[in-house]
């Protein structure tokens, strides 16, 4: 059923009212009576023994309550989820991640202590007063050089700092491949490190209840289930049923939220030791060196190619950095995130890549807005875009040549995915007109008459998301199955609570799902309430990342859904005086095949609750159902994002004048958030290309861009009006067809910005350039070009 409410409407936000008028109430918003407040003390060191800890003038200042350090600190570490072996057979090297550090601290941001206080001024002021005697050790920051021998060494047990070192592909299929070759293109790229800054910084609140030996924790989490589950069990040795995760409103996650955290673990434990619910929330600038960081490669790539252009083999290299811990997901990013995605949109036969993951005295690196695909695609395509101008091809022609044809589904790459469904050709003509591309040089020349270089790039991209099925995450190293749930409870009115064990934090959860399940059941929207976030209210669910909650958990409730009508239908068969089989169900309707006998969705309901009105003894009264989904496979978005850009030569500030992006997201539920979703990631991608860089000192290690004066956000006038549409193939192996759109606009956006760069530049023998293209970089570039303007 498609209505104005139903399954591809454009239905406003119905959180939109509660978020914009200031009504939503967030981690910070929660207040516990008794609550005290919590203040971490961190290291400003980037390597140091901690010789000694004195407490006692902290303990003694006013309003404090506890002063913990990590000598009373008796519960576990912080568990990694996922396990990666090297080459040669050998598992990771994972060290300890305590919440508080006892010993030795790794990062400038390391949590050191932990005040509770009445007040959450009176913590910080105490904090002050401890007093840690720290020996400072040399610090390695650089990804590129950590490996290096003679490096200072995070971990002893990490030889020459390598976490893993871990190949995909066949290496002698790529090494033949680029023996016949008749041209190869090589690359190196610096993905650079970024922080993510979501609106609402990390809070947490952990509340022990003496009368029950209940714990609760308030957290700003994408995922309370995984939390609770990786707290209770591993950390603190809760158990699960005395342990309560409630992850309300979330202003924004990037995925920098999926992870568990220090604070969570101290503020929950330590309520339990205190007696009294605990608040910490963090500061922006303390969010700058504690929230797990982004991205962070080094890449050398080569392309082998035929005379024709075709591409016959691939050779990546990776050093990505973990940073000083292994975080939670940190080793899925890099190898299965990155490198199975190197096949990307292309036929390329042959692929080798090699990834080494190497410790750092920096904060950890984990899962940004499309982690590890955004850092493939931009290899890929600035490589593609790289060999078109070497082989003086088209920029549009090399990768149509080299296209996986739309009839050629389902596809098997040579680094493991096998894709579903797609037509990267016509994603591309539709960007190619929206853009105007053909019209291009005209408007190059129009701009050089004005003095300025105008440049356009294309990015014809991939995503695998819906993560997405457990046997094939639990083969590649999850500890855990990433399936979905949804329940789905019918009211004897007929009206509908959705409970699913996905997470909220701007996504439009409340609208989409509604959506979904009005349309399903036939219902109005209205009657349909979405719950989420809760461990005590929703079924075990494994949250939202991995733009997965609409392909993963909107397949649960189509399951639940299912589950729910047949129910139904044998109840209104009884009504009806029919056998079940010659019912159907369409519109909200139970209607005897062939007849005008019909009964609407709520009396069946009704009927549900009221047994003695259908005396059948096999149905249980009541209309509710759980249900689990676990897919078959990930979903494949791809499409063409193409960038035009303006630049002033006498300042090096770029702007971007046009951007296009067609994306395949499957079937759309929603097509005003999902044009919102593409803009929030082409804001992140547009920021990744020109603006933003995590920068610390190589000696001492200080974060050097610990604020918004230093590390640039994209601001509303660095961007365009976007031009974006559509174009559907659909997921053949969920039951809506859906695929993921949260990280398309990050993954595209980034190689068609630098191309485009790369593209005015070009006139002046500029070949290269790296992300972030500030106003500095593109002015030394034309300084120091081989030709004038
Ligand atoms: N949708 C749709 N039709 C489709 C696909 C999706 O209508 N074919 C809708 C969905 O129903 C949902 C929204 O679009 O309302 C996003 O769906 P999906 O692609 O499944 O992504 P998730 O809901 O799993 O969200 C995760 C994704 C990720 S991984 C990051 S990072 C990200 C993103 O979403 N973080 C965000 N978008 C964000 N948006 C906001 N405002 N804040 C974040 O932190």
């Amino acid at each position: 059923m498609t209505t104005e409410t139903g399954i591809g409407a454009a239905v406003k936000r119905r959180e939109d009212f509660r978020f914009l008028t200031g009504r939503g109430t967030y981690t910070d918003d929660i207040n516990r009576p008794h609550q005290a407040y919590g203040y971490i003390l961190r290291s400003p060191y980037a390597a140091a023994q901690i010789a000694a800890i004195d407490t006692s003038k902290a303990k003694a200042a006013p309003g404090v309550i506890a002063v913990l350090t990590g000598a009373d600190y008796d519960k576990g570490g912080l568990p990694c989820g996922w396990q990666i072996h090297s080459k040669d057979g050998s598992p990771m090297i994972e060290p300890a991640h305590p919440p508080l550090c006892k010993d030795q601290v790794r990062h400038v941001g390391d949590q050191v202590a932990l005040v509770v206080a009445e007040t959450y001024a009176e913590a910080k002021d105490a904090a002050e007063l401890i007093e840690v005697d720290y020996k400072e050790l040399p610090a390695i920051i650089s990804t590129a050089k950590a490996g290096e021998p003679g490096a200072p060494q995070v971990w002893p047990e990490a030889k020459n700092n390598v976490c893993f070192d871990w190949h995909i592909g066949d290496k002698s299929a790529t090494d033949a491949a680029f023996a016949k070759a008749h041209h190869v293109t090589k690359i190196d790229l610096v993905n650079q490190r970024l922080i993510p800054n979501a609106m609402e910084p990390r809070s947490a609140v952990g509340d022990y209840d003496r009368a029950t030996g209940d714990y609760t924790l308030y957290t700003t989490s994408q995922n309370p289930h995984v939390i609770r589950l990786l707290m209770g069990a591993f950390v603190l040795q809760i158990p699960e049923h005395k342990l309560r995760v409630v992850a309300p409103d979330v202003g924004g996650g990037f995925g920098s939220k999926i992870f568990h955290y220090a604070e969570e673990a101290l503020v929950t434990w330590a309520s339990g030791k205190v007696g009294r619910p605990i608040k910490w929330t963090a500061e922006r600038s303390e969010a700058f060196i504690s929230d797990a960081q982004g991205r962070d490669h080094v890449s050398h790539a080569e392309l082998a190619l035929d005379k024709d252009g075709r591409f016959l083999g691939l050779r990546v290299n990776t050093i990505a950095n973990m940073g000083a811990y292994l975080s939670t997901f940190a080793p899925c990013v890099p190898t299965y995130l990155h490198a199975t995605l190197l096949a990307g949109v292309y036929t390329t036969p042959a692929i080798y890549a090699e990834v080494k993951a190497v410790f750092t005295h920096t904060v950890p690196v984990d899962a940004y807005r499309g982690a590890g695909r955004p850092e493939a695609t931009y290899l890929l395509e600035r490589l593609v875009a790289k060999a078109a101008r070497e082989m003086q091809m088209d920029q549009v022609e090399i990768r149509r040549r080299n296209f996986i044809p739309k009839d050629a589904f389902p596809y098997q790459t040579p680094v493991a995915l096998q894709y579903d469904s797609g037509d990267y050709e016509a994603t591309l003509d539709l960007a190619l007109e929206m853009s105007k591309w053909s019209d291009f040089e005209n408007r190059r020349a129009e701009a050089a008459k004005r003095g300025k270089l105008r440049g356009i790039g294309i990015s014809t991209y991939l995503e695998a998301c819906g993560i997405a099925p457990s046997a094939v995450v639990g083969s590649l190293g999850a500890r855990a199955g990433l399936y979905e749930s949804g329940s789905i409870r019918v009211h004897p009115t007929g009206s509908v609570t959705v409970f699913t064990g996905t997470h909220s934090h701007g996504q439009g959860h409340e609208t989409t799902f509604a959506q979904l399940v009005s349309d399903g059941l036939g219902i109005p929207l209205e009657n349909v309430e979405v719950v989420h976030g809760d461990t005590n209210k929703i079924p075990f669910g494994m949250g939202t990342y991995g733009s997965r909650s609409l392909s993963v958990g909107g397949s649960a409730l189509v399951k639940a859904m299912d589950k729910i009508i047949a129910k139904a239908t044998k109840i209104a068969a009884h009504l009806m005086e029919a056998a079940a089989g010659d019912v159907e169900f369409k519109n909200g309707n139970f209607t005897v095949k062939g007849t005008d006998k019909s009964i609407p969705f709520g009396q069946v309901a009704l009927t549900a609750y009221v047994p003695h009105n259908y005396p059948i003894t096999e149905l249980e009264p009541g209309l509710e159902e759980t249900a689990f989904y676990d897919p078959l496979n990930f979903t494949y978005p791809g499409g063409t994002h193409i960038c035009e850009v303006e630049i002033d030569p006498e300042t090096g500030v770029t702007q971007v004048v046009n951007f296009t992006a067609v994306d395949d997201v499957g079937r759309v539920i929603n097509p005003m958030i999902v044009e919102g979703q593409v803009h929030g990631g082409l804001a992140q991608g547009i920021g990744q290309a020109l603006l933003e860089r995590c920068v610390y000192d190589e000696d001492s290690g200080q974060l050097l861009t610990g604020s918004y004066m230093d590390y640039t956000m994209p601001r509303a006038d660095d961007l365009p009006s976007f031009q974006v549409a559509t174009h559907a193939t659909m997921c053949t192996h969920n039951p809506i067809g859906a695929k993921g759109v949260g990280e398309v606009g990050a993954i595209g956006s980034p190689p068609a910005v630098i191309n485009a760069v790369i593209d005015a530049l070009a006139p002046l023998g500029v070949e290269d350039i790296s992300m972030p293209a500030t106003p500095l970089k593109v002015w030394q570039a034309i300084q120091s070009a081989p030709k004038k303007m």
